[in-house]
């Protein structure tokens, strides 16, 4: 028998950019985070688990991403071992157990969309479906957006079912209170939907693909690097925690579009500029990036129709409502073509489904 399950990639309007240092192995960000889960855009993974019969201490696993079959040598199988072993600290019955893997991407192949988030989401999901001794949190959102945590930050906010409008709680303070705990982190920094995805079924997701060499800081290493040396970071975290979220949260609720599109655009410049404000710096925008950003503020010249966000690279993601979403398409279209364009919605979480991959 196998497992498969389904995870939604989700883009960040209040971004996680850092790990709390206390709790670095445990992947404890030093701020809340508030994402949107995007309709269309998923992993697919089968996941079949076999008793292991004395031997190995480990668990064996065989990984097949996009068709692809990868060796233990292979960066993508790592960071499935290493998901594997960290998830055992906490389960240690999965240890007992091989793993075979197969994993599907359905992303267009023009996008540029990072896979890290829908792709840890779906293995716990999967694995959690699998496993006998997970049973208990197969259906456990918080539960399963703990352990997604393990694999990548970003995959939390993939997991919870209901998907639409979620938040990622960092948990525990930064720095932390003496009563904050790994346990009480753990427990604690886990993700769950405010809004489902029928609270505002006008806003358009549109992510604009924007050509660009390889990234060149990978984001773990870059927002080490920002928490260790921009010497304002802290001042961050505390303005999003205590000013930004409650804002953004509070413009979601009343749908007040052009609210919320101020607060896309400010965090999003100001992760832009806690990254340039590293040491040594990281410019993750292009020349194209900025032309889109001008766009954008063109259009909203007066009322605020279109916010832009980016992430680490020059990707752009793009929010409007469905009455403005022809003109934003057309603006972003002049830029980098229609083709680069994806335009989608707020969808669900993470589910199991029956359509098996082996
Ligand atoms: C986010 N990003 O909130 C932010 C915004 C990029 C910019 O989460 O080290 O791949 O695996 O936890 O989740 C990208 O970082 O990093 C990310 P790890 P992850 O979506």
């Amino acid at each position: 028998m196998a497992t498969t399950a389904t995870a939604p990639t989700n883009i960040a309007v209040l971004k996680y950019w850092g790990k709390n240092p206390a709790f670095e192995e445990l992947m404890i960000p030093t701020k809340s985070s508030l994402s949107f889960t995007v309709d269309g855009l998923f992993t697919k993974t089968t996941v079949e688990a076999k008793k292991r019969a004395g031997g190995a201490t480990k668990p064996g696993i065989s990984f097949m991403l996009n068709g692809k079959k990868h060796a233990p040598a292979d960066r993508e199988h790592r960071y499935v071992a290493d998901f594997v072993a960290k998830v055992g600290m906490h389960h240690p019955a999965i240890d007992g157990y091989d793993y075979r893997i197969e994993s599907e991407n359905n992303f267009p192949t023009a996008a540029g969309y990072a896979s890290s988030a829908s792709g840890f989401a779906a293995l716990i999901k999967a694995m959690s479906g699998e496993v006998p001794e997970l049973s208990a949190i197969r259906e456990d959102d918080q539960k399963l957006s703990a352990l997604a945590r393990l694999g990548s930050g970003s995959a939390t906010r993939s997991i919870p079912s209901r998907g639409g409008f979620v938040v990622w709680e960092r948990g525990v303070g930064y720095p932390p209170a003496s009563s904050d705990t790994p346990k009480k982190a753990m427990e604690r920094s886990v993700a769950r939907t405010l809004f489902p995805p029928e609270h505002w079924p006008e806003l358009s997701i549109i992510y604009a693909k924007v050509r660009a060499e390889e990234k060149k800081v990978k984001s773990r290493a870059g927002m080490k690097a920002s928490v260790e040396t921009n010497p304002i970071y802290n001042a961050w975290v505390d303005f999003e925690e205590k000013k930004m979220r409650p804002e953004m949260e509070a413009a979601v609720s009343k749908k007040d579009f052009p609210a919320l599109a101020e607060k896309i655009m400010m965090a999003s410049n100001n992760l832009h500029q806690i990254c340039l404000g590293t040491y040594p710096p990281i410019a993750y925008l292009n020349e194209t990036s900025f032309r889109i950003i001008e766009a954008a503020h063109e259009m909203n010249a007066g009322t605020l129709k279109a916010a832009y966000t980016f992430d680490a690279g020059p990707n752009a993601v793009l929010f409007s409502l469905k009455k403005d979403e022809s003109r934003l398409v057309s603006a972003l279209s002049s830029i980098v073509g229609r083709e680069s364009l994806h335009i989608s919605r707020m969808g669900a979480g993470a589910a199991f489904s029956q359509d098996h991959l082996f």
